[in-house]
Parts: structure tokens; C-alpha cells; sequence
């Protein structure tokens, strides 16, 4: 069969804005996706006959939810619940809940259909999924989270089991949002599921390194990128965007490379400390505290907050955006590589827009794309379930040792796969195809379903 790649490009992506009219995230990445499978297309006809790419892009499964739950004032609140099973051609769904006052079906399902070729890319048996819900924990008492959590749950655990969905955390979901969910799971379902769940407490079924891992993997990601340009951390300046989960975990494991985190950011600003971030009292105020950046910066001589302005302002060898979507943008992405930046690595999902990713091409910056360089939160899950699967528990150095290799590994084939598809050096070329073209040998394998 003769392909017209463009015209086929085109095709799909129309029918996808036609279908899900106003979900600009989601058109967003699947047109970065799509941009890089036009290689793919000229050489597999197969997957234009069998419309292999349009139904990778329609959701298996998308299901929408109310929420309702009762303040600590006893008034009633409602919140809209989102579950978006993508792809479970490699496994299980797996993938994040996001809790933030922005999430509405789009968001979740750009998010969903990265987490497709993200699971791809790490190996192991997982297919692609992503949920959350417009509730804001922000300012909430623990026993508001726990009534939230516990009615999204009510909803929720039919269509979960360790063995057809299983969801993690992401934005506004840690371990204390995870254990009620978990909590309430097991009440209902009167099942000890440890699998059903990851990024549970360490001493029920938890794994070890599951905390650390996306911030860990984003800096081993960084590390393999320079490793083939016969650099290291030793001694770069680092920005990191966020003060959540992944950032605070990607300074610590830049700092124990020999790197210097100078910059970090929550929602209300930013903060410099030239001496580098302070890890124990970062953690204390995010972690412990669950305070504001601009409290670090009150308690910390060296550090000086700026409140909204742009972090990207802040000169660095390596930028590593981990706070949330379309946060650097094409001016920003200028200002860095004007500034002398050379690696970016992203460690939210799709941080960087597209204008910024075609800057940062243009500027021979070296850029790494989320779907592979924050891979390693989702792979830790994958070693969560295998734990849980055997009633087995590793040590911090056995689970941080794999997934070191998983990383190493990811970035390999992303390397590999873009010289093969002719675009040395292009990651975001080499993730797309790579992780499509796994996914799209088992969708084929399955038959037409
Ligand atoms: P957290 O909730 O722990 O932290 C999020 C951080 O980003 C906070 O500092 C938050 O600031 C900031 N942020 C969130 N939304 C916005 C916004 N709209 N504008 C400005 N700042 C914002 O989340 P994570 O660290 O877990 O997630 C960060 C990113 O990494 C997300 O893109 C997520 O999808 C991605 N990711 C997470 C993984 C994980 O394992 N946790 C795995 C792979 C990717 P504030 O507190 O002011 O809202
Ligand atoms: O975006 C992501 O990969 C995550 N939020 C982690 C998902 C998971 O299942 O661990």
C-alpha cells in the first residue's frame, strides 16, 4: 500500500481536533507524537492500514465522575472526578492522579496518552492511564483530603485492580493522599490489594526509592545526555522549576552528582540561593510543613525569593522544569541559551512548549523530553507492583541500582532510535518512535480490538 505520509499526518490529527474539540493539551502532544511518527509511517505501511496510530489515539476507556464530600464548616462541596484508561496493550493502566483546580478532561488526557509511550520506554509490562480531579488540597485539613479521597475512591475502585488499573500519584497526590485511597479500596473491596496502588507508606507495601525516583531518574537521564558529550554535573549551575515531589528529589540526587541546584519555584515565585539549595530545610518547608517557597527564602541568609517572574531568568548550565505543563515557554527558552544553558530535561510532562522545544533545537541545546526523562517515577511503580506481586521487599541500594540501568537504558534507545530514523541527537524523535513502535507491535499482535 503507498502511504502519503503528510497527507495521513494531517488526516489523523484533523479527526482528533474534530473529536475532542477544545483539549489543547491533548492536541498538543499528540501532534508532537504524530510529528515524529512521519518516519515511522514511510517505513511500516502496515501501521496506515491497520490505523494503528488512530486508535492509539482514542482512550479505550474514559470515565468522568461527581465527587461529593463535606468541608470541615459542614458545607457541601463538589468536585468532577476524571479516570482516562488509555492503552492497555503492554499492560495494566498505569499512571498518576492529578488533584489541582486546572484538571479537566483534556489535561488528563494529554497526560494519558504520554504515559503510553512513557511506560513503553521503560521496559516494563505497563499500558498507559492517567486520572485526577479539579479539587485543590491546597489549604485543606487532613480529615478534608481524608473525606475527599474516600468518596473519589467510592467511585473509583470499579474500575481499578492490580491486574486492569493501577494508579500512582502526581500533582497534589502523595503518600498521605495514596493511603486514604488505599484505605478506602481495601474497606470496600475487602481486599488486601497491595498492587492495586503505588507510591503507598514504606511500611505497608510501599517501595523503597519510589519517593525519590522521578527526581533520581531525571538526574540520571541528565547524566547519561552528558555522559556522550564527555561531560558530568561536576561543577554546573542547575535550575530546577517546582519544589514538589520531583524537584525536590532532582536536587538532591544533582547535588550527590557534584552539581549545585541554584534556583527553585512554587506557583507564588521563585527563590535564588547562590550557595545551592539547602535540601533539609526545603524538605522541612515543603515536605513537613507544607509551606510556601518564600518561607525558605525568609529562614536562608544566601537565598532571596522573587515573587511571580520567570525562573528561566536565572542563568544555569542545566534547566530541569518540574512543576507542570507549558511552564517555559519560546522567550524563556531564548533566555537560557542566551544565558549559556546547554541541557534541558524535563521533569514535569511537557513543560516546555512547543516554541520552546523548536528554541532550544535551533540553539544546540541538548533537550530531553518528559516522556523519557521522568520516566523513572512510573518504572519504580512497575518494581512497586513486582514487589507486591511477590511478597518481596528490596533494599534502597538494589531498587536505586535498577533503576539507574532502566534510565541508562532509556536514554540508549531514544539515542539509538533517532540515528536510526535519521535525526541524530533529536530525543524527542528517538522517545516517540521508539516507545510507538513497542506499543504498536502489540496492538497489532492483539488483532483488531
Ligand atoms: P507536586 O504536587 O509534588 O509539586 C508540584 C510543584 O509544581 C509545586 O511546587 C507546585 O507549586 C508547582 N506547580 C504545580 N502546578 C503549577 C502551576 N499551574 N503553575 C506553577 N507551578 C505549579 O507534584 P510533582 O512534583 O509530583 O509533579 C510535578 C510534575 O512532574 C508534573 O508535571 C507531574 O505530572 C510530573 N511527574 C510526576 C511524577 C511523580 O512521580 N510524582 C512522575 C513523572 C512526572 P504550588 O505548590 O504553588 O502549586
Ligand atoms: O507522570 C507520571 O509518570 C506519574 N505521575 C507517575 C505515574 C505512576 O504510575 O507512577
Amino acid at each position: 500500500m503507498h502511504v502519503d505520509v503528510p497527507a495521513k499526518v494531517q488526516e489523523i490529527y484533523d479527526a482528533v481536533l474534530r473529536r475532542n474539540p477544545g483539549e489543547d493539551e491533548f492536541h498538543q502532544a499528540v501532534r508532537e507524537v504524530l510529528d515524529s511518527l512521519a518516519v515511522v509511517l514511510g517505513r511500516h505501511s502496515e501501521y496506515a492500514e491497520m490505523k494503528t496510530i488512530e486508535r492509539i489515539c482514542e482512550p479505550e476507556r474514559q470515565i468522568i465522575f461527581r465527587v461529593p464530600w463535606q468541608d470541615d464548616s459542614g458545607e457541601v462541596q463538589i468536585n468532577r472526578g476524571f479516570r482516562v484508561e488509555f492503552n492497555s496493550a503492554l499492560g495494566p493502566y498505569k499512571g498518576g492522579l492529578r488533584f489541582h483546580p486546572s484538571v479537566n478532561l483534556g489535561i488528563v488526557k494529554f497526560l494519558g496518552f504520554e504515559q503510553i509511550f512513557k511506560n513503553a520506554l521503560t521496559g516494563m509490562p505497563i499500558g498507559g492511564g492517567k486520572g485526577g480531579s479539579d479539587f485543590d488540597p491546597k489549604g485543606r485539613s487532613d480529615a478534608e483530603v481524608m473525606r475527599f479521597c474516600q468518596s473519589f475512591m467510592t467511585e473509583l475502585y470499579r474500575h481499578l485492580g492490580e491486574y486492569t488499573d493501577v494508579p500512582a500519584g502526581d500533582i497534589g497526590v502523595g503518600a498521605r493522599e495514596i493511603g486514604y485511597l488505599f484505605g478506602q479500596y481495601k474497606r470496600i473491596t475487602n481486599r488486601y490489594e497491595s498492587g492495586v496502588l503505588t507510591g503507598k507508606g514504606l511500611g505497608w507495601g510501599g517501595a523503597l526509592v519510589r519517593t525519590e525516583a522521578t527526581g533520581y531518574g531525571a538526574a540520571f537521564f541528565a547524566e547519561a545526555m552528558m555522559d556522550v558529550r564527555g561531560e558530568s554535573f561536576d561543577g554546573k549551575r542547575v535550575v530546577v522549576s517546582g519544589s514538589g515531589n520531583v524537584a525536590v528529589y532532582g536536587i538532591e540526587k544533582v547535588h550527590q552528582m557534584g552539581g549545585t541546584a541554584v534556583a527553585c519555584s512554587d506557583s507564588s515565585g521563585y527563590v535564588v540561593d547562590e550557595k545551592g539549595i539547602d535540601l533539609d530545610l526545603l524538605k522541612q518547608v515543603k515536605e513537613v510543613e507544607r509551606g510556601r517557597i518564600a518561607d525558605y527564602a525568609e529562614r536562608r541568609g544566601s537565598a532571596s525569593f522573587v515573587a511571580g517572574g520567570s525562573i528561566w531568568d536565572v542563568p544555569c548550565d542545566v534547566a530541569i522544569p518540574s512543576a507542570t505543563q507549558n511552564e517555559l515557554d519560546g522567550d524563556a527558552a531564548g533566555t537560557l541559551a542566551g544565558n549559556g544553558c546547554r541541557y534541558v530535561v524535563e521533569g514535569a510532562n511537557m513543560p516546555a512548549t512547543p516554541a520552546a522545544v523548536k528554541a532550544f533545537r535551533e540553539a544546540g541545546v541538548a533537550f530531553a523530553p518528559g516522556k523519557a526523562a521522568n520516566a523513572g517515577g512510573v518504572a519504580t511503580s512497575a518494581l512497586e507492583m513486582q514487589q507486591n506481586a511477590s511478597r518481596d521487599r528490596w533494599t534502597f541500594e538494589h531498587s536505586e541500582a535498577r533503576l539507574a540501568e532502566i534510565m541508562r537504558d532509556i536514554h540508549s534507545r531514544c539515542h539509538e532510535t533517532a540515528e536510526e530514523y535519521g535525526s541524530p541527537g533529536d530525543l524527542v524523535l528517538g522517545a516517540n518512535v521508539a516507545g510507538f513502535l513497542q506499543v504498536a507491535e502489540a496492538v497489532h499482535a492483539h488483532g483488531l480490538i
